[in-house]
């Protein structure tokens, strides 16, 4: 006991954003760091050597649109063109479904709008065989993939083409041929999935990775905790990202930590190295997930990579972001917009125009209208339903006694 300390009253700190509508939107307090300033250690170095880095950013593209420092994955421009593509057919489809939603196509949709660049970098920079284990916000991943849109339109339907029979909610898609695990709406269920299939990928000697995916808010959930202790023990060849958009619907990241420390120092604990990246960047996106696969690969173990970036839209077609934040906070992101950035990259090298920008916009625009027009003639949603009898199949190999009573009740 000290005696010289006065009895003052005890009280919780409940965190506040800076700003709240009507207020000036102010990113001051977010630490940042100049694009190349950040020196890409050999991924085989201890992790007792990397404890810097959770607490800078690893950033690549400069506000001119150059590529700076060791983090630059040096790509083909035409691997960077691709992956434009891919960032900028997600976001036409993401307006395109929204505005369905609106026309009562559709019961719900979410957009990655600002996010672009982790999911498709990601997708293109990990192996055919890697899995990942998705946010709702990762369309991007598939999107860089190929993955048909009529199957994406049909499963945001609900209607009988859905390839997941109306079982899941839309938007939560699964697609397993393309590396992408079955998406779950219970936060922080699928990191655990990620690690323990990392691990089995080791103990069957297998060379596949794992990358699982949460969001800021989600960092608070038991789960995401022990994910990161198994994965740390068992030295998993897993890739754990948090995509840190600064909001979880209306609670902004300071509710999970966010104010004191940075969520990739989250990994200092853990004993596993913590990179902080500039998730509006697709290049360090793109030299984070190949140093920490390199790495996973030689057996070193997991890395937790945190992305930070901004959730420029609201949460879901259920949110009203005006309530919580200031109506321009998107405007005030200090690291700006990611496909606007790596256009004006290819752009500076020649590889890449305005009017070609354009182009791009019509060409993937007339794309979406075609998988939806598919997709409405199959059915929009309450227009055509996967059959009832479908239901009982396809979960259990053997159907148990009250399936089968179930199933006799309906008649079907
Ligand atoms: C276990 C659980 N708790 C709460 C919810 C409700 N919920 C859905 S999304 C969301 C916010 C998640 O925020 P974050 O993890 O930062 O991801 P973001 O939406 O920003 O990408 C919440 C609380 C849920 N779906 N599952
Ligand atoms: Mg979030």
């Amino acid at each position: 006991m000290n005696d010289d300390l006065p009895d003052a009253p005890l009280r919780l700190h409940i965190p506040e954003p800076k700003a709240r509508p009507g207020d000036k939107a102010s990113f001051a307090h977010l630490r940042l760091a100049d694009a190349g300033v950040v020196s890409c250690p050999a991924p085989t170095t201890p992790e007792d050597q990397l404890r810097h880095l959770p607490h800078t950013l690893v950033r690549v593209l400069d506000d001119g649109g150059d590529a700076r420092g060791e983090w630059d994955p040096r790509l083909d421009d035409t691997v960077v063109l691709a992956a434009l593509e891919a960032m900028v057919r997600t976001r036409v489809f993401d307006e395109r479904m929204f505005r369905a939603h609106r026309q009562g196509k559709t019961s719900f949709y979410m957009k990655s709008t600002g996010e672009e660049a982790i999911a498709v970098g990601l997708s293109l920079a990990s192996g055919k065989s890697d899995m990942c284990f998705p946010t709702y916000r990762m369309l991007g991943w598939l999107m860089a993939r190929g993955y048909p849109l009529t199957d994406l339109v049909n499963q945001i339907y609900s209607n009988a083409a859905d390839p997941l029979k109306g079982r899941q909610l839309p938007i939560l898609y699964s697609a397993r041929d393309f590396g992408f695990y079955s998406l779950s709406g219970n936060l922080g269920s699928r990191i655990g999935h990620a690690v323990g299939w990392a691990m089995a990928s080791a103990y069957r000697g297998e060379t596949s990775l794992a990358l699982g995916i949460v969001g800021d808010g989600t960092t608070a959930e038991g789960a995401f905790h022990e994910a990161m202790t198994f994965a740390a023990v068992y030295h998993a060849p897993a890739i754990l990202c948090v995509t840190n958009n600064q909001w979880a619907i209306s609670s902004f990241a300071g509710i999970a930590g966010g104010e004191e420390t940075t969520f990739a120092a989250k990994a200092l604990a853990y004993g596993i190295p913590g990179l902080r990246v500039d998730g509006n960047d697709l290049l360090a996106i793109w030299g984070a997930a190949r140093w920490a696969a390199t790495r996973a690969r030689a057996n070193l173990g997991a890395t937790l990579i945190e992305f930070v970036t901004y959730r420029a839209e609201g949460h879901s077609t259920s949110d009203d972001p005006t309530q919580y934040r200031p109506h321009d906070e998107a405007k005030a992101w200090p690291l700006g917009d990611p496909v606007e950035r790596l256009k004006t990259y290819l752009m500076r090298r020649q590889a890449w125009s305005e009017d070609r920008h354009q182009e791009l916009i019509e060409r993937l625009g007339h794309e979406v209208k075609q998988a939806m027009k598919a997709g409405e003639a199959v059915g929009s949603l309450g227009a055509s339903k996967p059959p009832v009898s479908e239901m009982f199949e396809g979960v259990f190999s053997t159907a148990d006694w009250r399936l089968i009573e179930q199933r006799a009740e309906l008649g079907i």
